[in-house]
């Protein structure tokens, strides 16, 4: 047992306030302000709510032997993606960010359409999203690739290298005194630039396959203090990143949204409609038809996820709409109404 819990001598719970570091299922590591990680209990509610994630500031209290988290302050922003499977439901990958890295390594050819996806996810969260590439190292044409995303998705970019230590600064500085969040696919090199930023090896990297891919080694997601300040936290490899709904996209695509908005009809479908500035601009080529077809793409596929989790929403409220009116005769009944 901790110096905190043991020096409570009255019969009133002790408090304190910290901050989630490492999130399991059950148990999650929180940050004391006197810079120690303790464990404590997670108690979730009926329905699995109030399950806290990393980058959580929480309550935590002695109950008997055990810590356990009592309370979660309300997220000022968040990183959520969609459960895999089609599921409306979201996951949330890491809270209270202050800036979003969606991590590529330079070590293979970047698709456009996936770091487009990252980004909506990432803008999504709230906090602003930078791409950084990483593995500078590897690849002779890191400034091409780097003027390439910038000048295709209109993304600020950050061009680094965690071996050489090249940008590593840029990127710390996407952190400030907050909390930078690396986004991105398993293998690109997140861990490694957790490792790098912290001067010193806190998370585990994984050493990459014979076919060039990255292996899932970093199966929890960790909160890393930085020494000049600010915190980097590491999401796990993901194999899948869903769009959670259309808020992310106005923000990624600023571009194609403000091009919609000009159109002449306030629900333009962008294919024959006259005064369509979108067709105007894929004719003038100020847009390309790659980035228009991954806007559709993506809004597509955050319009059916928002339906999906209205009508979840709809259910749910009419499961206990029903419960009510159940128990509102049972009383009527009982009183002899
Ligand atoms: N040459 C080089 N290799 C890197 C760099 N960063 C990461 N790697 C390698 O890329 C692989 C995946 O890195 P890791 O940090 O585990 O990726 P993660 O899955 O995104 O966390 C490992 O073999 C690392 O050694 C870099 O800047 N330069
Ligand atoms: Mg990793
Ligand atoms: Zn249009």
């Amino acid at each position: 047992m901790d110096a905190q819990t043991q020096s409570g001598t009255s019969r009133t719970p002790e408090r304190w306030r910290g901050r989630v570091v490492r999130g399991d299922r059950g148990v999650v590591r929180v940050r004391r302000a006197d810079g120690e990680d303790v464990a404590a209990r997670v108690v979730p509610g009926p329905g699995g709510e109030s399950v806290p994630c990393v980058g959580d500031w929480v309550s935590v209290e002695a109950v008997g032997a055990e810590l356990r988290v009592v309370e979660i302050e309300p997220r000022r922003t968040a990183l959520e993606r969609a459960e895999p499977g089609g599921s409306s439901r979201r996951q949330v990958l890491a809270a209270n960010l202050d800036a979003v890295a969606v991590v590529v390594g330079l070590d293979q050819m970047p698709s456009l359409a996936k770091v487009e996806r990252l980004l909506v996810v990432a803008w999504a969260s709230g906090a602003p999203a930078t791409v950084v590439l990483t593995k500078a190292d590897l690849a002779s044409d890191g400034p091409d690739v780097a003027e390439e995303v910038t000048t295709q998705l209109g993304a600020p970019v950050v061009l680094c290298s965690a071996r050489t230590g090249d940008g590593l600064a840029e990127v710390a500085a996407l952190a400030g005194d907050g909390t930078l969040a690396l986004l991105g696919s398993s293998g690109a090199g997140k861990s490694s630039l957790v490792n790098a930023l912290a001067g010193e090896d806190l998370v585990a990297t994984s050493e990459i396959r014979a076919d060039g891919r990255g292996r899932h080694t970093t199966v929890r997601r960790e909160l890393v203090a930085l020494p000049g300040g600010g915190w980097v936290i590491d999401t796990p490899g993901l194999r899948g990143v869903g769009v959670t709904d259309t808020e992310g996209l106005v923000a990624a695509f600023a571009d194609v949204e403000e091009l919609a908005a000009s159109c002449r009809f306030a629900d333009c479908g962008h294919q024959v409609e006259p005064g369509c500035a979108v067709r105007a601009a894929l004719d003038a080529g100020t847009l390309s038809l790659r980035r228009f077809e991954s806007w559709r793409a993506l809004q597509r596929e955050a319009q059916w996820l928002e339906r999906r989790a209205d009508a979840r929403l709809a259910a749910e409220q009419n499961r206990k709409l029903r419960r009510s009116t159940r128990a509102q005769r049972r009383y009527r009944r009982a009183r002899g109404h």
